[in-house]
C-alpha cells in the first residue's frame, strides 16, 4: 500500500503519537514552553519521519484531520502542566490557509479548557508564499484571542525580510542549521562563523522579538548563544523529545 493510503488510517489504527521537547530560558534553564512533535509508527511501513509524511498529508488534504488531532491531544496533555509552561504546536501552511482553521483552534481550546495565552503556533515562511492576506487575517484573529505566533525555521527558505514587518509575530526561532554551523574557535581572518546568527539575533532584538535557537547540542553553543543575547534554547543538550510521562517529570505539574 502507498504511504498515503496507510496514513489515511493512521489515526483510527492508533498509529500516531506525540512526543514533547522542552524549550528553556537560556539564562535560568527554566522550561518556558514545550514543542509537541508528531510521530507515526505504521504497521505497514514502520517508523516514518514527519519530514516524509507531513508533505504527503499536505498534498492529500489529510493534514487538516491530522493537524486537528495534534492540537487536540497536545492541548489535552498540557492542561495539567505547570501553568508557566506553554505548548508549542507546528502548523503547516496548508492548515492555516484552510477557512475553518481559526474556528477549529478556538473550539479545541474551549473543549479542553487549555488557555489561549499558553498556546503558541509555529509557522514557517512557506505560509507567506501562498496567500499572504488570508494568513495575515487568520494570524491577527488568533492573536486577538491571545494565541502567540512563532516564526519557525527562520533564515531558511526564501527569507524575504518584508514579512517580519507585515506579520505580527511574537517570537522567532532560528533554524538549527545556523546553530550547528557555529564554531567553537573563531575562523582565522575574515568573518567568524557566527556572523549570520548574530545578525539574526540583533534583528530580532531591534524588532523587540524574543528569539529561540533550536538544535543546541553542546554546552559551548548554549554559552555562545547566551553571550549573543539569544533568549531561549531547545535541543538535545537540554532534552530530547520525550513521552508525555517523561515530560511531566521534567517540568512538574500544577499542585
Ligand atoms: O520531530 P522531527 O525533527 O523529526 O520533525 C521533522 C519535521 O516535521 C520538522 O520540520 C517539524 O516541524 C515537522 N513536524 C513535526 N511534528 C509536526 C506536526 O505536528 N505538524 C506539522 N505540520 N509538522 C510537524
Ligand atoms: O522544523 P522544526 O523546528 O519543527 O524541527 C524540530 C525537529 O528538530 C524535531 O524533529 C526534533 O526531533 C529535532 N531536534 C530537536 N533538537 C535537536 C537537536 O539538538 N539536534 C538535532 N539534530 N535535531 C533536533
Ligand atoms: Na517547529
Ligand atoms: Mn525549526
Amino acid at each position: 500500500k502507498k504511504l498515503e493510503v496507510s496514513l489515511r488510517d493512521a489515526i483510527d489504527r492508533n498509529e500516531l503519537r506525540l512526543v514533547y521537547q522542552p524549550i528553556v530560558e537560556l539564562d535560568s534553564g527554566v522550561v518556558s514552553s514545550v514543542e509537541v512533535l508528531l510521530r507515526w509508527n505504521s504497521a505497514q511501513h514502520g517508523f516514518v519521519s514527519p519530514q516524509v509524511f507531513v508533505p504527503i498529508a499536505e498534498e492529500s488534504g489529510l493534514i487538516h484531520e491530522i493537524g486537528e488531532w495534534v492540537l487536540l491531544n497536545g492541548c489535552r496533555a498540557a492542561t495539567d502542566w505547570n501553568e508557566k509552561v506553554s505548548l508549542s504546536v507546528n502548523v503547516s501552511a496548508k492548515q492555516i490557509l484552510c477557512p475553518g482553521f481559526r474556528q477549529s483552534v478556538l473550539t479545541i481550546l474551549q473543549e479542553t479548557g487549555f488557555p489561549a495565552s499558553r498556546l503558541e503556533l509555529e509557522l514557517t515562511e512557506t505560509v507567506f508564499l501562498e496567500e499572504a492576506n488570508l494568513a495575515l487575517e487568520t494570524i491577527a484573529q488568533l492573536r486577538e484571542h491571545g494565541v502567540r505566533i512563532i516564526l519557525d525555521d527562520f533564515g531558511t527558505g526564501y527569507s524575504s525580510l518584508s514579512y517580519l514587518q507585515s506579520f505580527a509575530f511574537d517570537k522567532i526561532k532560528i533554524d538549527r542549521s545556523f546553530v550547528s554551523s557555529l564554531q567553537q574557535k573563531p575562523v582565522e581572518g575574515g568573518a567568524t562563523s557566527d556572523t549570520l546568527i548574530r545578525a539574526m539575533i540583533s534583528l530580532a532584538q531591534m524588532l523587540n522579538l524574543p528569539v529561540t535557537a533550536e538544535g543546541i547540542e553542546e554546552e559551548w553553543q548554549a554559552e555562545e548563544l547566551r553571550r549573543l543575547g539569544c533568549d531561549y534554547g531547545q535541543g538535545y543538550l537540554f532534552a530530547r523529545p520525550a513521552s508525555d510521562y517523561d515530560l511531566r517529570r521534567m517540568i512538574g505539574m500544577n499542585p
